[in-house]
């Protein structure tokens, strides 16, 4: 899917502003709110989640629909061009109407969709109304429990029984459930015969470099691609659909020294532009080479979280978290837990920072929750109970889709700390792998990120993944501050990961730190004992050849649900929310620029 962009024959316009808005709660669709100006409503920006930007806790907490709208105009002369409105991301589910028809509706909260406009708009004024609805259940990625019914507290069954409440997200994740129009909304316009899809596949010899290329198009034309330098040379072209192009000498895209060469496509009277790094990307034996060479992960699991964004698109702070990484050493993160932007992934193949691409499957796993493992007091399977297989497909479609032509993505992960453990999960992420591994041109590792658990043995992340990604928590939610167990510990583990044959590495280790909090002696939840976590994380870890990266859990604080294990939120960021360094910074900061991109174990 093609990333909207203004050239000579497309033209581009952002619906971003203030819309009007108003939570339902019920009466929307009975009423037709889609059909005539809302009443009552309130004025909200877009694109923002909601949540934060209107005080008391039911709105932040709505749950349900909720409705927006603008009134929409096209100039006349473009009419006779293919017009299109797509909106980048809206948390969880859509439905678009224009002047009260129902245009589209769409399900997932991360990742694009678009629909033509030509049969439904009018010359002059257009109502344009999106429903968003942010409930989560078994159905969904991410997973909630069913009908808000709500996951018990931690103590709840124990102190119960408690009388039932109001129906609420009990989101079976770690994240504040974040919803509404969240990434940019566009119309854009391009010619009736148009080029729908690029698909470019580099190999590299040496110097040499071919590109292949297949071309998507509707309606009659002639094909032609031309490649250009960044500085505007013609080095390479080609006629037809489909080809190869030869790029000689080669400059390659490499970790925080990105070079991206323009691929200029025309058809009949359409013209697109796509930036391209040429890179490979192969798992070989226990190393990730990156061009041929081992690359070292240095970085982060990340969120889209700021406030009052929320996980609104957040561009500046996009720009100033990678400014981060460079100042800290890191050279890569992890879209933990779900795709993130399209501006983000540019801005990462522009800046170099490599990429693990995740889609949003997270809370696949009802060993979580207290209790969530049992209905009507029967134990019940993950798999044997969850309904999200079939989205779970087109999640991993639509961001493959999205994102297969980005040289910062260099593997895909398929769930976040799923159950994985025995058959019954590997016949479920069997087919999820395969699939990636199908509709991926490039066919990228893929790789699910393995929860801590005393059954790691039988995790099928041995037998489906291409790197084993692992969130361990020796030394916090296993043998809090017991640095010397941990470590042990994990060493004990990494002997079986060693047997494996395949490589390792840390997706999520850390520990909740209250920025400001010091001790001399390393109590939990200090600054100082963040460090010794890390460090003793480090000794276990450093003398293992097989083992290919590190990042850590979280880059910033985040935003979570309310719950007594988190104050205000989820504290284990190396900077806190704001993005300021916590003492731990300056510790990985040191440790990360006497570690090489390439070559640190070999
Ligand atoms: C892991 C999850 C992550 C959590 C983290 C934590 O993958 O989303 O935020 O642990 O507990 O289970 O901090």
């Amino acid at each position: 899917m093609l990333y909207p962009i203004l050239t000579a024959s497309r033209t581009l316009m952002d619906l971003g502003g203030t819309w009007a808005f108003k939570l339902d709660t019920g009466e929307g669709f009975d009423q037709r709110w889609y059909e005539r100006p809302l009443s009552d409503a309130m004025s909200m920006p877009v694109p923002a989640s909601y949540n934060d930007i209107k005080e008391g806790i039911d709105f932040r907490d709505h749950y349900g629909w909720v409705f927006y709208q603008r009134s929409i105009a096209v100039p006349a002369f473009l009419l006779s061009q293919r017009l299109v409105l797509r909106l980048a991301a809206v948390t969880h589910q859509a439905i678009v109407y224009l002047n009260g028809q129902e245009i589209m509706r769409h399900k997932g909260g991360f990742l694009p969709f678009e629909v033509e406009l030509n049969a439904h708009i009018q010359r002059g004024d257009n109502l344009l109304t999106i429903a968003v609805d942010n409930k989560i259940d078994y159905s969904t990625l991410p997973v909630g429990s069913e009908s808000g019914s709500g996951l018990l507290g931690m103590f709840d069954a124990m102190m119960g029984p408690l009388p039932e409440g109001k129906p609420r997200n009990a989101p079976n994740f770690d994240f504040f459930n974040y919803c509404g129009i969240t990434r940019p909304v566009k119309i854009y316009s391009t010619p009736k015969n148009h080029i729908s899809d690029i698909t470019v596949v580099a190999s590299v010899e040496g110097t040499y470099a071919k590109l292949s290329y297949v071309i998507d198009t509707v309606g009659e034309g002639d094909v032609s691609v031309t490649v250009r330098t960044e500085d505007g040379s013609e080095i390479a072209t080609c006629v037809g659909a489909h080809g190869d192009l030869i790029i000689d000498p080669v400059r390659l895209w490499e970790p925080l020294d990105a070079y991206l060469y323009q691929i200029e496509v025309t058809f009949g009277a359409d013209v697109y532009t796509l930036p391209y790094g040429v890179r490979t990307v192969e798992v070989r034996g226990t190393q990730f080479l990156i061009n041929n060479k081992p690359f070292y992960f240095k970085g982060f699991g990340k969120h889209e979280d700021t406030f009052p964004a929320g996980r609104g698109i957040n561009e500046p702070m996009n720009a100033k978290d990678i400014s981060l990484m460079r100042w800290i050493g890191a050279n890569s993160f992890r879209t933990s837990h779900y795709p993130y932007s399209e501006e983000m992934m540019r801005l990462c193949d522009r800046e170099g920072i490599v990429v693990i691409d995740e889609v949003p499957a997270v809370g696949l796993n009802l060993a979580f929750g207290g209790g969530a493992n049992f209905k009507d007091g029967k134990p019940v399977t993950t798999f044997g109970t969850l309904r999200t297989a079939e989205h779970h497909r087109e999640v991993i479609r639509d961001m493959i889709a999205r994102d297969k032509n980005h040289a910062c993505v260099v593997m895909w992960s398929i769930a976040n700390e799923p159950d994985s453990f025995g058959e019954e999960p590997y016949e479920y992420f069997k087919p999820l792998f395969d699939l990636a591994h199908e509709l991926d041109p490039q066919n990228r590792p893929c790789t699910l990120v393995s929860v801590q658990s005393a059954k790691y043995q039988t995790d099928c992340t041995i037998l489906l993944s291409d790197v084993i990604c692992l969130n361990r928590y020796y030394g916090w939610y296993a043998a809090c501050g017991r640095f010397d167990v941990a470590q042990r510990a994990l060493e004990n583990e990494m002997a079986f990961w060693a047997t494996t044959g395949k490589p390792v590495m840390f997706t999520e280790y850390g520990a909740d730190t209250v920025a400001g909090l010091h001790d001399t002696t390393p109590t939990v939840f200090s600054e100082e004992f963040q460090v010794e976590y890390y460090k003793a994380n480090h000794a276990a870890v450093d003398p293992l050849e097989f083992f290919i990266g590190e990042q850590v859990w979280n880059f910033a604080d985040f935003a979570t649900s309310e719950s007594i294990m988190r104050v205000q939120g989820n504290k284990k960021g190396i900077f806190t929310r704001e993005r300021r360094p916590k003492l731990v910074a300056h510790y990985l900061r040191n440790r990360w620029q006497n570690i090489p991109d390439y070559g640190f174990k070999s």
